[in-house]
């Protein structure tokens, strides 16, 4: 197994040749910015838990004020958290290859606050809300409080995230999938690779023609599908990796 620093160098050659480039992050990468990830423990944002009955339309229904409050306060963690050297490594790749498009499964904004441009979020957005029955959009919440408001038509205010059992966004998905379709490389940055439909984003790809990079510091369902596996947390790795594609890139190319 060649040494982190030789896998950087291929991976870095690679992405010198790619014009359009998938990055395909989950929790993982916010783990630096002080956001815990959903399942690894004893930090995981779920220890305390059980996430179907937080992260399901049924938990909410069952009870709307624990699932609200959850979320109430993951938003406020959320709100303090800033971009990590992982996400501004992601967006300065902008500046070093020609299509870059981050796919995120994170509710959380900060690759936006990071910088980059072209963003796909599957799974929603924390600081968004739509009323439960109807998915009315709801512009600016009456009040943070420790039951969830109610919309014109009388729905109770949920955040407009992805939970387990719902559809994920059709035009991100249709949007994602067109990325994965055209990339020559997809890069994949903390996730388990346990949740579908995300979990197939790298062999969509793979099976496109695209070479498939993980960078994660655990082995996951996608490592063994991966050309090239940088081991380590993506706060570290990434710049590493910016780093080396700088050094590769000839004056002329891409700026
Ligand atoms: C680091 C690090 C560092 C640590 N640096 N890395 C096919 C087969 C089986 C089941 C299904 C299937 N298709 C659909 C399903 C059902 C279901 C599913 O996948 N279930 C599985 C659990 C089996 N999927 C769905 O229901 C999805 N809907 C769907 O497919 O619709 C069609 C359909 C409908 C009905 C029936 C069938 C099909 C919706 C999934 C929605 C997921 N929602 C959540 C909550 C979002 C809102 C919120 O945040 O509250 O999304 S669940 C949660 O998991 C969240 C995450 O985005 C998602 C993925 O987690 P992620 O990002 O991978 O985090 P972790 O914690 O698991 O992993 C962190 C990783 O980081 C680890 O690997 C660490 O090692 C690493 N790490 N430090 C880099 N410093």
């Amino acid at each position: 197994m060649p040494d982190r620093n030789t896998m950087i160098d291929g991976c870095a050659r690679a992405l010198g040749e790619a014009k359009v480039l998938v990055v395909s992050t989950g929790a993982g990468i916010s783990k630096e910015s002080g956001i815990p990830t959903f399942r690894d423990a004893p930090n995981a944002l779920w220890a305390n838990y059980d996430p179907e009955q937080l992260a399901t339309e049924t938990g909410f229904r069952r009870d709307p004020a624990l699932v609200w409050r959850w979320y109430a306060d993951r938003r406020q963690m959320i709100s303090a958290a800033k971009p990590n050297a992982g996400h501004t490594a992601i967006a300065d790749l902008e500046r070093l290859i020609e299509c870059v498009v981050v796919i995120t499964q994170n509710i959380d904004d900060l690759h936006r606050k990071a910088g980059s441009s072209d963003l796909i979020e599957v799974h929603g957005n924390i600081f968004r809300f739509k009323c439960f029955d109807n998915h009315h959009p709801v512009q600016s919440l009456p009040r943070d409080d420790d039951v969830p408001p109610r919309c014109h038509c009388g729905s109770h205010i949920r955040p407009d995230v992805v939970w387990f059992g719902e559809m994920l966004p059709e035009d991100e998905i249709d949007r994602a999938y067109a990325a994965l379709q055209r990339c020559e490389v997809v890069l994949v940055v903390g996730t388990s690779g346990t949740v579908h439909p995300a979990a197939g984003f790298a062999a969509v790809a793979k099976d496109a023609g695209a070479r498939v990079i993980e960078v994660n510091p655990e082995h996951t369902p996608i490592t063994g599908h991966a050309d090239f596996f940088l081991q380590g947390p993506a706060g570290e790795v990434l710049p590493q990796l910016v780093r080396s594609l700088r050094s590769h890139r000839k004056p002329g190319t891409h700026s």
